[in-house]
């Protein structure tokens, strides 16, 4: 995708909150497409096709037992084997974006570019206030949306790793910018398996524009780039209404110049923009700064 050329884009909703301690951003496709995430990608140019919510069973309506290691994993192995279909299914040549939904969603997502690869090498910029590397064993809470890295590298429950069901993502194929919220466990995930990772600390020292270049030159060798986008990377003054708030994240123009840099690679084939929580938004401006952030993911410059 290269910021002057028209993309064809796919939208795909996944109103799910099981994997999320706090409820709410199941209504997050909903905020995204209120505030207008199609025309706006439309009026850049491009084609959009909205090909709507994947099924996602509902918390109070789910009969399969509420696990403590790992909440709602039967229910979440179900949409993620439904995600991956659908995204695996993409037209050729489009570029899927993944409306959350909490970012236990990616696993079906990531799934299913990979599927869609058929044997490309495919590389992740996880761009999160967290580090989403925990597993049942290690988990804290239960809520799966912190699990879902994880899974994708091959670690965790069996179940969803069976309904991820392609090969595992290589840990030098992964990249996270914005961390700034990370378990034990995760650091030493982290450390055992050599990420890569520019945290905010990073970020304040070395400026946005110089961590993502760096973090593309860390993907440079992959051949789909995948950008999984979570909400709390911002900071809350920017974008209160997000799944797990945490102090200190991406400024406005920060997440801009982060979104203008990865327009202007190219080379971004596949995105989530997932834990939009307008229960906790104001008007659903989270969901607008969100789409604001799309455009310029897509494109759009300031001149
Ligand atoms: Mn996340």
């Amino acid at each position: 995708m290269l910021a002057s050329t028209v993309a064809h884009v796919q939208l795909f909703g996944s109103p799910m909150d099981l994997g999320a301690g706090r409820r709410g951003v199941d209504m997050g496709p909903s905020a995204l497409r209120l505030a207008r995430l199609g025309p706006t990608l439309v009026a850049l140019g491009h084609r959009v096709d909205d090909l709507g919510n994947v099924d996602v069973p509902i918390a109070e309506a789910t009969t399969t037992p509420d696990e403590v290691g790992a909440r709602f994993v039967a229910s979440i192995a179900d949409v993620t084997r439904r995600l991956a279909d659908a995204v695996a299914g993409a037209a050729p040549g489009a570029i899927p974006v993944v409306l959350g939904g909490d970012h236990a969603v990616s696993m079906g997502s990531i799934a299913g570019v990979v599927r869609r690869a058929r044997g490309d090498r495919v590389g992740v910029l996880w761009i999160d206030a967290h580090a989403d590397l925990n597993t049942p064993q290690t988990s804290p809470s239960g809520n799966v949306h912190g699990m879902p890295l994880a899974h994708l590298l091959g670690h965790g429950d069996p179940r969803l790793l069976a309904a991820i069901g392609a090969p595992p993502l290589h840990p030098r194929d992964v990249a996270f910018l914005g961390l700034r919220s990370v378990d034990p466990a995760e650091r030493a995930f982290i450390h055992a398996h050599g990420l890569t990772a520019w945290t905010m600390s990073d970020l304040d020292r070395i400026g946005m524009a110089a961590a993502t270049g760096a973090a593309l030159e860390a993907l440079a060798h992959v051949d789909h780039l995948h950008v999984s986008f979570d909400a709390d990377a911002l900071d809350p003054v920017v974008a209160p209404g997000v799944g797990t708030p945490v102090a200190g994240g991406l400024g406005y123009r920060e997440a801009h110049l982060l979104m203008e840099l990865l327009a202007s690679s190219g080379r971004v084939g596949s995105v989530d923009l997932v834990e939009v929580n307008p229960i906790l938004d104001e008007r659903n401006a989270s969901a607008r700064v969100m789409v604001e952030l799309a455009a310029s993911l897509f494109g759009r410059t300031i001149l």
